[in-house]
């Protein structure tokens, strides 16, 4: 199946994003799986639309983000998307919505349709730290988790998040590019 996975620029003053550097390291099949990589801006409303626009494209079974997470110590599938936009720093356009939503009248949290018990399994199997998450937060990484999840509602496109934690270099907790990569291999094994 064609898998389209995506990672972010870097934000908040970080001068890398582990999300894509995990993504862009990644093998471009895995298993059965073709992947799709793209870039994506830390822009509320643009990343998702630029997601969506390489979706019609591609037409793939499975859409896998990926975003980093600072202080976070494993790697943490999002269990569900809110329907809520609230940012603790501008984004990269400089937008810091507060306290709004991202569908008016959508559904207040629409859970992943990935396996994601299957991946954080996978992934401790590998021996890398991971577990599931409850809350993706408000900001950019939700926007999109709960923009697609919304699109995608009762279609066969499944669409899920994975929150990953620093590398070295930005501080920690964190763990090695190489295990985000293998962490990201064993997910997407797993899917
Ligand atoms: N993490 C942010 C947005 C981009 C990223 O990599 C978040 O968790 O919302």
């Amino acid at each position: 199946m064609t898998v389209l996975i995506t990672g972010f620029m870097p934000f908040g003053g970080q001068s890398v994003n582990p999300s894509w550097e995990a993504v862009s390291a990644l093998d471009s099949t895995i298993g059965n799986h073709r992947l799709e990589k793209l870039l994506l801006p830390v822009e509320y409303g643009e990343a998702a639309r630029r997601v969506l626009e390489k979706a019609r494209e591609l037409s793939p079974q499975a859409i896998l983000c990926v975003g980093q997470a600072g202080g976070r110590d494993a790697v943490t599938p999002e269990v569900i998307g809110i329907n809520l936009r609230e940012a603790s720093i501008p984004d990269n356009a400089g937008a810091a919505p507060a306290g709004t939503p991202i569908v008016p009248q959508g559904p207040d949290g629409i859970f992943s349709t990935l396996p994601v018990r299957e991946m954080v399994a996978a992934i401790r199997a590998k021996g890398i730290p991971a577990r599931l998450s409850y809350s993706a937060g408000a900001y950019v990484c939700n926007d999109l988790m709960y923009t697609l999840l919304n699109r995608f509602r009762g279609t066969d496109i499944r669409v899920g998040f994975v929150h990953v934690p620093y590398i070295p270099s930005q501080g920690t907790p964190s763990l090695p590019l190489e295990q985000l990569t293998q962490a990201l291999t064993a997910a997407i094994e797993a899917l």
